[in-house]
C-alpha cells in the first residue's frame, strides 16, 4: 500500500520567507497561508502565498521513450567506455540487472560511484540520424522554480531541443535549442541566457554553452536556466522577489512561461567529438543520462498550500473552496461571483480571491426583492447587491437612483418604490430632486419641477426675464420688443436692445463676415483663440471692431 506523500513542509517557509523578507524569528499559531508571529504590535497574523512547497517533481512524473526500443541491451550489444573511446568492450544487456541501462536511471538518487544511467543503442544506422525523444509527463500543471539540469555521461548531444507542453502532450513549443552551431543546426543565432531582458524574457533561444567538446569528465550538464530568467525581475540572487512576483500576478505570459504539464527532450545528434563520424567504430556514439534535475511545484493557482501525490496522481487540496486538479474552479454551491486565481504577493499587497457562496438569493442578499446578485468585497468583508433594479441603489438596493426620490408611503420592497423626478430639463439646475421631489431651480424658475416662471420672467425653454417692453427696456433704433425677450433689430443695428450700429467703418467688413470668409487678415492663432471670432461673426458683430 502506497501513502500518500504530503508536500507541505513547514521548514519552507523560512527558506521561501528569508527570500522575499525579514520575518520574526517567533512562530505562533499556523493556518492556511497564514501564520500567527510575534511583532512590536504584539500578536498578528502574517499571510503568504497560497502555494505548495516546492519539491524535485521528478519523483512524480512518468517517462515515455520514442522509439520504444531505444534503449540498449536489447539485444545485448557492446559499446566503447566512457571515459576512453578506444576501449569498446563494454557490455548492456537489458535481462541482466548489472548491465542494464534502463530509463529510470535518469531519476534515481544520483551522487554515489559509479553514476548510475540510461542509455541509448549506439548509432548502427549511421547515417540515419539517431533521434530519441523523451517525455517526461506529470498529468499536472506543475511551475517550475529552478534550472532543469540534464546530466549526461555519453558527451553532452551535438543538437538537442528541450520543448513543454502545457496541454498535457497534445501541442508542444520550443523551450530552448542546444547546438554545437545553432546557424548550421537551427539557423538560429546562438544567443545566451545573459543577453535576453525583461522585454525579451519569453524569447526562445539557441544555445552553444552546454554542447562544445567532447568532455567526459567536466561540463556534463545541459541546462535550461530558470534562476537566471527569474533574476530579471527580482534581481541578481533574487533578493527582490516581491518584484518578480507583482510581475507574475498581472503577466499571464509570463507565468504561464514556467508552467509545464510535460518535458520533452529531443536528442537529435550524439557527440562525435569531431567533424568526422568515425564509420568503422559506431559503437562509440550513443546517448547516455545519468540524472534530470526538475525542481518545481503543483500549481493550485494559489489557492493551495499542499499538494498530494495518491494513486500516481498529484492533486492539490484546495483552500477557498475551490476544486479541480488545479483549483481552478468554484466548488458547487461557491460559485457567488467567478472563480479568479489568488495572487503570489500575499495579503495584504495581494488578494486571496476565495470563492462565496450562491445560495445568496434575494434574502442572503438582501436587496428588498431589487436584485438577485451579490458580490463579495474582500477588502471590505461584506457582500453588496449587484444590479439593483427598479432605479434603486445602494449595498442593499435600499436607495433611490439619481433622479428618483422615495415614495414614503411605499413599501421599500415595492417596485415602484423610487419615483422618478421628473425635473423639467430647461427650468432645473440638474435631474436629482430632494426626499419629497422637489427639484433644485434655476433662477426665474419655480414650481416641484421647476415648469413654471416666478413673476417678471417667460418660458422661453427655461424662464427668461424681461429683455425688452415698452416702459423701462425700450428696443432702440427704431427695434420692435418681441414677446418681452427679444428686440427686432432694423438693419444696420446690433446688440440686445438694438444699441450697436452694425459696421461703424468699412462696410466691406461687414459683408466679408456676413458671408462667413474670413477675408481679413486672420493672425495665425492656434484653434483654440478662434471660439470669440466665431462667436462675433455668428452675433453679426464687426470684426476687429467688435473685439
Ligand atoms: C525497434 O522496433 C522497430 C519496429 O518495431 C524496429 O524496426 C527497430 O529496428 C527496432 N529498433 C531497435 C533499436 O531495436
Ligand atoms: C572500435 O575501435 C576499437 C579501438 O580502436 C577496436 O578495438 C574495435 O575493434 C573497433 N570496433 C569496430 C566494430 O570496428
Ligand atoms: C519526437 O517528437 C517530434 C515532435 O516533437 C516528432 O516529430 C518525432 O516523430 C518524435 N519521435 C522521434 C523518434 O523523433
Ligand atoms: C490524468 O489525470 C486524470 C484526472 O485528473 C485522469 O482521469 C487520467 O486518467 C490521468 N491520465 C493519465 C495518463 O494518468
Ligand atoms: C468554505 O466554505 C465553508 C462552508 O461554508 C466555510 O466554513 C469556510 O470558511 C469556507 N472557506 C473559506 C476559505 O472561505
Ligand atoms: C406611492 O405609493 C403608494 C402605495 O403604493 C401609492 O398608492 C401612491 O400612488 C404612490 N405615489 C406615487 C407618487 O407614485
Ligand atoms: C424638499 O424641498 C421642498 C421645497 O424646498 C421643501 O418644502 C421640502 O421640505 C423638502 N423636503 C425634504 C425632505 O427636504
Ligand atoms: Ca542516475
Amino acid at each position: 500500500m502506497r501513502l500518500p506523500v504530503l508536500l507541505t513542509l513547514q521548514a519552507v517557509w523560512a527558506s521561501l520567507c528569508h527570500a522575499m523578507q525579514h520575518y520574526p524569528a517567533a512562530w505562533g499559531h499556523y493556518d492556511v497561508c497564514k501564520s500567527q508571529v510575534y511583532t512590536e504590535e504584539g500578536l498578528t497574523w502574517d499571510y503568504m502565498a497560497c502555494q505548495p512547497e516546492a519539491a524535485d517533481m521528478t519523483k512524480y512524473l512518468k517517462v515515455t521513450l520514442d522509439p520504444p526500443n531505444i534503449t540498449c541491451g536489447d539485444p545485448p550489444e557492446t559499446y566503447c567506455a566512457l571515459e576512453n573511446p578506444y576501449m569498446c568492450n563494454n557490455e548492456c544487456d537489458a535481462s541482466t540487472e548489472e548491465l542494464a541501462h534502463p530509463p529510470e536511471l535518469m531519476f534515481d538518487f544520483e551522487g554515489r560511484n559509479p553514476t548510475t544511467f540510461w542509455q541509448s543503442t549506439s548509432w548502427r544506422k549511421y547515417p540515419k540520424p539517431l533521434l530519441v525523444n523523451i517525455t517526461l509527463s506529470w498529468n499536472k500543471t506543475i511551475e517550475l522554480i529552478d534550472d532543469i539540469v540534464i546530466t549526461f555521461e555519453s558527451g553532452r548531444p551535438e543538437q538537442m531541443v528541450l520543448e513543454k507542453s502545457l496541454d498535457y502532450g497534445r501541442t508542444w513549443q520550443p523551450y530552448q535549442f542546444y547546438a554545437t552551431d545553432c546557424l548550421d543546426a537551427f539557423i538560429m543565432e546562438p544567443k545566451t541566457v545573459n543577453d535576453l531582458t525583461q522585454q525579451t524574457l519569453l524569447d526562445i533561444i539557441c544555445t552553444e554553452d552546454y554542447s562544445r567538446g567532447y568532455v567526459w569528465k567536466y561540463d556534463k550538464t545541459v541546462r535550461f536556466e530558470i534562476k537566471d530568467r527569474f533574476a530579471l525581475f527580482a534581481g541578481p540572487r533574487l533578493h527582490n522577489m516581491a518584484s518578480l512576483y507583482g510581475q507574475l500576478d498581472t503577466t499571464k505570459n509570463l507565468r504561464d512561461f514556467f508552467t509545464i504539464t510535460d518535458l520533452r527532450i529531443r536528442l537529435l545528434r550524439p557527440a562525435t567529438g569531431a567533424t568526422m563520424v568515425d564509420e568503422n567504430n559506431l559503437s562509440r556514439y550513443f546517448y547516455a543520462i545519468s540524472d534530470i534535475k526538475v525542481q518545481g511545484r503543483c500549481k493550485c493557482n494559489l489557492h493551495a498550500n499542499s499538494c498530494v501525490f495518491d494513486k500516481e496522481k498529484l492533486t492539490c487540496e484546495c483552500e477557498h473552496n475551490t476544486t479541480g486538479p488545479d483549483c481552478g474552479r468554484c466548488k458547487k454551491n461557491y460559485q457567488g461571483r467567478a472563480w479568479s486565481a489568488g495572487s503570489y504577493l500575499p495579503i495584504p499587497k495581494g488578494t486571496a480571491n476565495i470563492c462565496i457562496p450562491n445560495n445568496v438569493g434575494p434574502v442572503n442578499c438582501e436587496c428588498f426583492g431589487h436584485s438577485n446578485r451579490c458580490s463579495y468585497i474582500e477588502l471590505l468583508n461584506t457582500v453588496i447587491c449587484v444590479s439593483c433594479k427598479h432605479n434603486t441603489r445602494g449595498q442593499h438596493c435600499q436607495l433611490c437612483k439619481l433622479g428618483y426620490y422615495r415614495n414614503v408611503s411605499a413599501e421599500l420592497t415595492d417596485e415602484n418604490v423610487c419615483i422618478d423626478c421628473n425635473c423639467n430639463p430647461f427650468g432645473s439646475d440638474s435631474d436629482r430632486c430632494n426626499g419629497t421631489g422637489f427639484c433644485k431651480c434655476k433662477k426665474g424658475t419655480t414650481g416641484a419641477k421647476c415648469h413654471e416662471c416666478l413673476p417678471g420672467y417667460l418660458w422661453d425653454n427655461g424662464c427668461k426675464s424681461r429683455v425688452c417692453d415698452d416702459e423701462l427696456l425700450r428696443c432702440q433704433n427704431g427695434g420692435v420688443c418681441h414677446n418681452n425677450l427679444r428686440c427686432q433689430c432694423p438693419a444696420g443695428f446690433t446688440g440686445l436692445l438694438c444699441e450697436k450700429p452694425r459696421c461703424e467703418s468699412e462696410a466691406g467688413g461687414c459683408r466679408d463676415a456676413d458671408s462667413g470668409q474670413a477675408a481679413l487678415p486672420l493672425p495665425p492663432a492656434p484653434l483654440l483663440l478662434l471660439p470669440p471670432l466665431a462667436f462675433v461673426l455668428q452675433w453679426g458683430g464687426c470684426w476687429p471692431a467688435t473685439l
